[in-house]
């Protein structure tokens, strides 16, 4: 089974930071979790570079645009591996291969008679590279402004227009019949009436400045930002070569966007790509909005939190673990140090690392660092056995539903029991009565613990390759299939280091 997942391509006028590392990581969980469920899996990401806004801060700068674009991008790529992110490829849109099928993807629409040529007179907010009308503005101290305080200036000027109004109907009966392509389900209803309060036709080329994709056969006009960007997600597959083996493979994807921006992909880019004669996307998933110790992330604010430096005090797992279970996917979050500090010890710490850590050194000390595989059951095990079955399939559930701090809550709730079940069981007295039954107690929760650490390999992929590697284990068994089936070969552990040293509160 093939699988396509997008981050929203980031715009290269400024460093990235926590909001840009926290969507990555969000697809790189989801990328990682379907590669386990053995899908062939491609995961895009990249830089949106052209467009009014990254031209001002190159000129801000006082570097050629190019040159500063290429500067900034690299800031993006080298995040992705810092932030170990197993992306497949990372897209530029001033690249050659991304140019070409822009151009391509407009001459189609042109071809399809979707286009016309006019004059737009309106607001544009350059902060947001987006058009808005008077009605979804502001007025704050006799100027206009939009809701969420982007200034806006009023342009005139010759524009090319994608005839969105002709998509309305086709939009609401397409989302009618398709309700799960949204997620959250909020997020469906707020695009869903946003498209039956009246679609207008959409300005889509700007002729005030020159910082992006050229028309065809149009030289004034460069494509308006976001038609241009849009279209990445395209390009990594071959676009326009539709019937190339990545084209057919990977075609729809699943975006997942911050709110922000969440109608640029759920009205206009579906539109887009009807208009072009191309399947929607398969799904569109919203997250939220982090703030910084409850007061909004802004530069004027001094508060944006650069992920380098926050990964270097607390460490890269304990930040993907704490930005993924501690907010509900799709919900607003608060990041307070307070909260990593507290959320790392309970749960990585306490509830999963020393459970590690302590049956590991017990099976190094005791019993010669090896178990064999014992299946003689007493009803206590096989209630642990059958709570992690049912944990299991509720962690599928919620990973196939974008619910990943459920996901991850499931496993944190099926470790707390198999540590209540070494205190109960207590291997440490049947060394002294009853060998058999320790090493039975020992077999079920090695095997625990293994398939713990296969569900959190998402989320924190390096430290549980960590704990993999102490188990010497076969690399067939590093995947869901045939997962709930107990190992049935000697398993024998290496002496562990702690993985998860507590934070000091
Ligand atoms: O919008 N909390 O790029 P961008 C959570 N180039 N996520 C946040 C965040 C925050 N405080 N701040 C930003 C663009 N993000 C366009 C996209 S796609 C074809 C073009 C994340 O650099 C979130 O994912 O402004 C948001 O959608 C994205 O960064 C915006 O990045």
């Amino acid at each position: 089974m093939n699988y396509f997942i997008t981050t929203p391509i980031y715009y290269t006028n400024d460093k990235p930071h926590i909001g840009h590392a926290y969507t990555t990581i969000s697809c790189d969980i989801i990328s990682r979790y379907n590669k386990l469920l053995n899908k062939n899996v491609l995961f895009l990401t990249g830089t949106d570079e052209h467009g009014q806004k990254v031209e001002k801060a190159a000129k801000d700068s006082k570097i050629d645009p190019k040159q500063f674009v290429d500067k900034l991008s690299i800031n993006f790529e080298k995040l992705v591996t810092f932030l170990d992110c197993d992306a497949d490829d990372f897209i530029r849109t001033t690249e050659e291969r991304h140019i070409i099928a822009a151009q391509s993807f407009w001459n189609k629409l042109l071809k399809n008679d979707q286009i016309y040529l006019s004059d737009y007179e309106g607001w544009y907010s350059v902060r947001d590279e987006a058009f808005y009308q008077e009605s979804e503005l502001v007025n704050i101290n006799g100027k206009l402004q939009t809701k969420l305080g982007a200034p806006v200036d009023l342009i005139k000027e010759e524009s090319y227009f994608f005839k969105l109004s002709n998509y309305e109907e086709r939009l609401i009966n397409f989302y009618e019949k398709n309700p799960n392509i949204i997620s959250p389900k909020s997020r469906y209803n707020e695009v869903l009436s946003f498209i039956k309060n009246g679609l207008k036709d959409l300005s889509i080329s700007r002729t005030t400045f020159k910082w992006g994709v050229q028309v065809p056969n149009n030289p004034k006009h460069v494509m308006y930002v976001w038609i241009d960007a849009l279209c990445n997600y395209l390009t990594a597959i071959d676009y326009p070569n539709t019937e190339s083996q990545k084209f057919k493979n990977y075609w729809p994807a699943t975006h997942i966007v911050g709110k922000d921006i969440l109608r640029f992909h759920a009205v206009y880019w579906p539109a887009f790509l009807m208009a072009a004669d191309l399947e929607p996307p398969k799904k569109i998933f919203a997250h939220g909005w982090w703030t910084n110790e409850g007061q909004k992330i802004s530069k004027s604010l001094g508060n944006v939190i650069d992920p380098y430096l926050i990964v270097q005090e607390f460490g890269l797992d304990q930040i993907r673990y704490f930005l993924f279970s501690e907010v509900p996917f799709g919900n607003d979050g608060d990041f307070s140090k307070k909260a990593i500090s507290k959320r790392v010890n309970a749960d990585l710490s306490n509830n999963y690392g020393n459970l590690i850590q302590r049956i590991l050194s017990f099976i190094v000390n005791n019993c010669n660092s090896s178990i064999k595989p014992s299946f003689d059951f007493t009803e206590d095990d096989k209630n642990l056995l059958n709570n992690f079955s049912d944990k299991y399939k509720n962690y599928l559930n919620y990973m196939n539903n974008f619910q990943i701090d459920r996901a991850i809550k499931s496993v944190m709730e099926l470790l707390s029991n198999t540590n209540a079940y070494v205190d109960s069981q207590a291997p440490w007295s049947l060394k002294k009565t009853n060998h058999q039954r320790m090493n039975v107690v020992l077999f079920i929760i090695l095997n625990i613990i293994i398939k713990s650490t296969i569900m959190l390999i998402p989320i924190i992929p390096s430290s549980t390759s960590k704990v993999l590697s102490y188990f010497n284990i076969q690399k067939k068994l590093i995947g869901f299939q045939n997962f709930e089936d107990l190992v049935d070969y000697e398993i024998t552990v290496n002496k562990p280091k702690p993985i998860f040293p507590r934070i000091d509160e």
